[in-house]
């Protein structure tokens, strides 16, 4: 009767929805039938013209009662023996010679999950499998309880700091899935996301054995490690390396040096302070500044944390700092690339996207989706509409006018984008903000 249940991309799929949609069905079939026979009753025996009509004695029914008590007992019967039966199917998947299982063990933590596979090979956010074989993923926990749940693959297992638990699918068709936590963990539990790639068997393989990223993070110096990381994780759009103050304190003989927090106490700038500031930046606000940095607890691993740290140490001025560059400038030809697209690329290279987020969350500004056309008010109380020549604007000199609920915290790009850049910029928002 209703059918609302996302695509089916495991084998188990069909056989559950089959069960699933059997109940609900049924469910629905009695909710009419017994709804719809007390609402019948209640009018056609309804006291009418202040009259009692007189009701007959009926002593009872054999029939009746043998029919209601035993359909509704053999229907019961029939959905647990299913249920059992399908779940069985869903948690023990027969061992088959010919098609090996794909082990992956996966990690949650606030707020992200990491996966790493037999081979050693380690992912964030994204796992890749062959379609066509059983998956098994091992769960397990950091820090509290999360919930790992694939709706296509209708898989969903609670993440337990302390123990395993798994779930296992055979994907039947290729494509791009995503996965969430399903268990709320705390602030950023909504982005806890992470994408299923179904891909061939042949795709598999290669993409398993290619470790190119990974050997070539570890084959980094600590200090080029924490260059990439300046520029890949966006620090560069609140601080700078030659003393100016952005967003926030300039990295410029930072290390070592005393820092005043807003509640009058100090400290000496040393590795823990640094790692403390970037875990949980929200513990110490430096005097002066507000407190807008996003907090990377969870989003950093302690390698890069300490690549952050060596980098840091070595901005005092000493020697020119070579322009950091992030870690992977393909060349593209941008005259090929849609406005949308060129927006997008700019969305990520000019660091917007630090502060302005595509899913409606706030950042450290309003969130780009649904921004263009949309109504919105100053601080001063002034009301607005978000067209392009608002947007334009908005991008050349954020502190003329700023929007409520926010403070100016955004960089003029005044000088730093061409009007072509803008009209890309404006061409990829208002692409967000047209429902997808
Ligand atoms: C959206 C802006 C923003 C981003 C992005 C950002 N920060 Fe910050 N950061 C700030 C602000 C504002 C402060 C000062 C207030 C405070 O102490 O929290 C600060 C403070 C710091 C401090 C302490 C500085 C001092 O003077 O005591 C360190 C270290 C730091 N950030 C490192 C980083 C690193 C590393 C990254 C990238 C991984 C990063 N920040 C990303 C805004 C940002
Ligand atoms: C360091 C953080 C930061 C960065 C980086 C940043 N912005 Fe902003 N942006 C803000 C803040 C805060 C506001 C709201 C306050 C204001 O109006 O200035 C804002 C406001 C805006 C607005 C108006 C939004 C509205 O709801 O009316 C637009 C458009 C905008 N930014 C575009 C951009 C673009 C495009 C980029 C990249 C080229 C960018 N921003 C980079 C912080 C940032
Ligand atoms: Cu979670």
């Amino acid at each position: 009767m209703f059918r609302y249940l996302p695509e089916q991309g495991s084998e188990i799929a069909p056989r559950l929805d089959w069960i699933h949609n059997w109940i609900t069905d049924l469910s629905v079939f009695f909710t009419i039938a017994i709804c719809g026979a007390m609402i019948y009753f209640a009018i056609r025996y309804r006291k009418q013209g202040g009259v009692d009509h007189e009701t007959p004695r009926i002593e009872g029914s054999n029939f009746l009662e043998i029919v209601w008590t035993v359909v509704p007992t053999i229907i019961c019967i029939w959905v647990a023996y299913y249920g059992i039966v399908i779940y069985n199917e869903m948690v023990d998947v027969k061992e088959d010679p010919e098609k090996e299982f794909v082990l992956i063990n996966a990690q949650g933590y606030r707020w992200a999950w990491d996966f790493q596979y037999q081979n050693g090979k380690t992912t964030t956010n994204e796992i890749v499998v062959p379609v066509g074989r059983p998956t098994k993923i091992i769960l397990t926990s950091r820090d509290v309880i999360h919930s790992f749940f694939i709706p296509v693959m209708r898989v969903k297992k609670d993440a337990v700091p302390g123990a395993y638990s798994h779930v296992v699918f055979t994907p039947v068709r290729t494509g791009e899935y995503p996965a969430f936590c399903t268990e709320y963990c705390g602030t950023n539990h909504s982005s806890m996301l992470a994408n299923v790639r179904v891909v061939s068997e042949a795709e598999f393989q290669r993409w398993k054995n290619d470790r190119s990223d990974e050997l070539s993070k570890l084959a980094m110096s600590p200090v080029d490690l924490g260059r990439s990381l300046y520029v890949d994780k966006g620090c560069n759009a609140c601080h700078s390396l030659d003393g100016s103050a952005v967003v926030g304190p300039t990295f410029l003989n930072l290390f070592g040096s005393e820092r005043k927090f807003t509640d009058g106490t100090t400290t000496v700038a040393d590795e823990n302070y640094i790692r403390e500031s970037i875990l949980y930046p929200a513990s110490k606000i430096s005097a002066g500044y507000q407190n807008l940095m996003p907090a990377f607890e969870g989003q950093i691993s302690d390698n890069e944390i300490q690549g952050l740290i060596e980098f840091i140490r070595t901005i005092d001025g000493s020697q020119p700092v070579p322009e950091p560059v992030a870690a992977e400038e393909e060349d593209v030809d941008l005259s090929s690339l849609t406005p949308v697209e060129r927006g997008e690329r700019l969305y990520r290279e000019k660091i917007c996207f630090t502060c302005h987020s595509l899913d409606g969350s706030a950042l450290v500004g309003p969130s780009f989706k649904d921004l263009y056309g949309r109504k919105g008010k100053f601080t001063d109380g002034q009301e607005y509409v978000a067209d392009d020549d608002y947007i334009r604007g908005s991008i050349l000199e954020p502190g003329s006018e700023i929007v409520e609920g926010y403070v100016n915290a955004m960089p003029p790009y005044q000088g730093q984008l061409s009007d072509e850049q803008i009209d890309d910029l404006i061409a990829f928002i208002q692409s967000v903000s047209n429902g997808d």
